[in-house]
């Protein structure tokens, strides 16, 4: 019988690279969706068809039971959050109600459900896998680099301290109950689906609206932080073997290499060959009150215990996305809701 996985966060970037991943493997695979009239869910399904869908939310308990119940998921992969760092400190409260406070409330659904009593479950084949979307944010202000599975965490923003909590619980679940619980401390990891508020997307967007004639310039906030930034496609594959694996544990997953937000732009701009120095302005009121200056993984555990690798470099990485929204936009596209490349 073909193993069932239930995902949150499936009208998400990484939602619809794992959904199309896990189909690819044989599974049959659910997505949760919130709302009862939730755009994003059409777009969802215009692209992945074969994924079914059960109405649940993060903030709801007794839906996330319901949900469980009903999938009887063989692995749950928690996506689901509030993930733009900046929103996090205009709803810091909801944020900590869905990032946070969701994932206690997977974790409870699934508990519930599968019937896991203190001091450990029945055994590793009846249970339930879970894994949670845990983020390099949780490192913050670094206190080295690269970033390890053992690297302190110093979170700098809401969005930060509210996936420290959800990883934390995760371990203690795992430690409570024996549950196959694990955390992927995942890296910034972009796509053509990236969502049109983060830095990588928006400048792609920027510089296909100029090279269009669309727009005359790109406003951004600080040029000077530096990222570790991969592709998504690649980073859903590690979600699905850490579930694979024999033990429970957590990895680091990220390139291993560091750009700037500079070093974005230039790349961008001379992929359809235009100087951004004419183009780009920086803008103070796009800057954070805390910043993370600095994030580069050292992703060797992930490399060696779990024989993963990251396959599409920086360069191909803005190449793509920058091709891709040149063609979104020449076809008249909303890059917002309309269609999924
Ligand atoms: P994303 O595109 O922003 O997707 C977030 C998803 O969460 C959407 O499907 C959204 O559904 C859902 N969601 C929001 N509020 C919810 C609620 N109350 N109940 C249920 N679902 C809710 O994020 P992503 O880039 O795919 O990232 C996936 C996960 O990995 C997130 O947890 C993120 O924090 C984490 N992460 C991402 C990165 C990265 O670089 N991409 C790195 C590390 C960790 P709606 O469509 O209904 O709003
Ligand atoms: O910012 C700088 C900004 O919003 C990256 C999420 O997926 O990855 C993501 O969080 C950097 C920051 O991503 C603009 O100050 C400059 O230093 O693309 P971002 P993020 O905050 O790193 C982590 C791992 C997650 O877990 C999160 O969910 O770029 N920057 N100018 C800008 N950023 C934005 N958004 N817009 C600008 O105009």
């Amino acid at each position: 019988m073909a193993r069932r996985a239930l995902i949150t966060g499936i009208t998400g970037q990484d939602g619809s690279y794992l959904a199309e991943h896990l189909l690819e493997q044989g599974y049959e695979v659910w997505g949760l969706a919130r709302g009862q009239a939730n755009p994003r869910v059409s777009r969802m399904r215009r692209l992945l068809s074969d994924v079914r869908v059960v109405r649940g939310d993060l903030l709801d308990q007794g839906s996330l039971i319901s949900a469980v119940e009903r999938v009887q998921p063989d692995e749950v992969y928690n996506l689901g959050a509030i993930s733009f760092v900046p929103m996090s400190w205009e709803q810091a409260e909801l944020t900590a109600e869905v990032t946070g406070m969701g994932v206690l409330r997977m974790l409870e659904a699934i508990r519930v459900c599968s019937g896991v009593s203190r001091g450990g479950s029945s055994g590793p084949d009846g249970q339930i896998r879970f894994y949670q979307a845990s983020s390099s944010e949780m490192f913050g202000q670094v206190s080295e680099t690269p970033q390890t599975e053992r690297t302190a965490f110093h979170p700098r923003s809401p969005y930060g301290v509210a996936k420290a909590y959800g990883h934390f619980l995760t371990q203690n679940y795992r430690e409570s109950y024996g549950m196959f619980a694990v955390s992927g401390i995942l890296f910034n990891h972009e796509s053509p689906r990236r969502g049109a508020e983060f830095v990588t997307r928006k400048v792609s967007l920027g510089v296909a609206r100029i090279k269009l004639g669309l727009a005359t310039e790109l406003r951004l906030g600080n040029l000077e932080a530096r990222r570790d930034w991969g592709f998504a496609g690649d980073y859903v594959k590690a979600m699905h073997l850490m579930l694979r694996a024999a033990a429970p544990e957590d990895y680091v997953i990220g390139t291993g290499r560091m750009k700037s937000v500079r070093e974005l732009v230039e790349a961008a701009f001379s992929a359809v060959g235009l100087d951004w120095e004419r183009y780009v302005v920086t803008d103070q009121t796009l800057h954070r009150p805390a910043e993370v200056d600095l994030l580069c993984a050292d992703p060797k555990k992930a490399r060696v215990q779990l024989g993963w690798e990251p396959r599409v470099s920086f360069d191909e990485l803005v190449a793509m996305m920058v091709e891709s929204d040149l063609r979104l936009l020449a076809d008249g596209a909303d890059p917002h809701d309309d269609s999924w490349p």
